[in-house]
């Protein structure tokens, strides 16, 4: 195939009634992939032959109104409900907020899909800010996803960033995450301040916030696999998985579905929060890489 198959592309906050926006979906001889205007939210990604790698919800809630479960949400300006713990949305506006695409570009297979946020259309009294946000999704044998922020305005403003990052595996209590090892961490769970020893595995619900720049590698034994999660800028690594409980308890996440993934968002939250003066920019990269080990790995579907 020599260009992408892709469906659903035209500039601009185009909608549908299945999905509240349009999104682009793509096919080519590198990789598969699809994002959407609705919060500019990458919802897959897998190199040419592999497994998804970025998780979605089988019971994802698509309409204008709501977050989606999976992919990559995109939380600005805050994190959660803020550094005040009083902010809403959870996870801030630009994950509810319809993005416009500016641009997609296809290099060999190697897609790029570009799309920015109006603040006419998102913000509000908790961000009274001039502000420009653009998200660039690279789709290629690896995939890259960068926010840039802009303090187009006349007054320094402080923001909150992650990209949300859902990863499929095919177990997630025979996974162990290297690179976090001595990394400080807040456990949201109990509130305490605790030091990682060694690597992180899932026995329950892990609700982690690190103090780290590390790369993050998960290691999916089951799946014959691991997926790097790499970064540029981010000073917050956050690890999530619901267990159990809570994910029994989410109407969008199914009762079984917390066993096949484990969210690695790469983040500048609480006090690794980014602030910008006037004029000031800032740009924010996850890059995932996923590849296959050992003789038996599982043939890839
Ligand atoms: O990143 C972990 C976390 O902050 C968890 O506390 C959990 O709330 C998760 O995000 C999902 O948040 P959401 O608002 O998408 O349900």
């Amino acid at each position: 195939m020599t260009g992408p198959l892709v469906e659903g592309w035209s500039p601009g906050p185009a909608r549908d009634e299945e999905h509240g926006e349009m999104d682009v979906e793509l096919a080519t001889e590198v990789c598969t992939g699809r994002i959407t205007g609705h919060g500019a939210h990458v919802l897959g990604w897998a190199p040419a032959g592999a497994e998804p790698v970025i998780w979605l919800s089988s019971q994802a809630v698509f309409s204008p109104d709501a977050a989606i479960r999976g992919g990559v949400p995109v939380c600005f300006p805050w994190f959660g409900s803020g550094r005040s713990g009083s902010l809403s949305p959870a996870h801030g506006f630009a994950r509810l907020s319809s993005w416009r695409r500016v641009s997609m570009t296809d290099d060999r297979g190697v897609v790029t899909v570009v799309h920015e946020l109006d603040p006419a259309v998102a913000g509000g009294p908790e961000f009274p800010f001039d502000y420009r946000a653009v998200l660039t999704a690279r789709f290629g044998e690896q995939l890259d996803i960068g926010l840039a922020v802009t303090n187009s305005g006349a007054v320094p403003f402080s923001y909150e960033a992650a990209l949300h990052t859902y990863l499929a595996v095919r177990d997630v209590t025979g996974v162990s995450i290297e690179g976090l090892d001595g990394a400080t961490y807040l456990d949201k769970l109990t509130g305490q301040a605790q030091r990682q020893e060694g690597s992180v595995t899932i026995g329950g619900e892990v609700d982690r916030v690190y103090r780290s720049d590390a790369d993050v590698v998960v290691v999916d034994e089951a799946g014959g696999r691991q997926i790097t999660v790499s970064k540029e800028n981010s000073a917050s690594t956050i690890i999530w998985n619901p267990w159990v409980e809570k994910a029994r308890s989410m109407s969008d996440f199914g009762d079984d579905e917390w066993r096949s993934m484990v969210c690695v968002e790469t983040a500048n939250v609480g006090d690794a929060a980014i602030t910008l003066d006037p004029g000031m920019s800032h740009r924010m990269v996850a890059r995932i890489n996923v590849d296959r080990f050992g003789p038996g790995a599982p043939e890839c579907t």
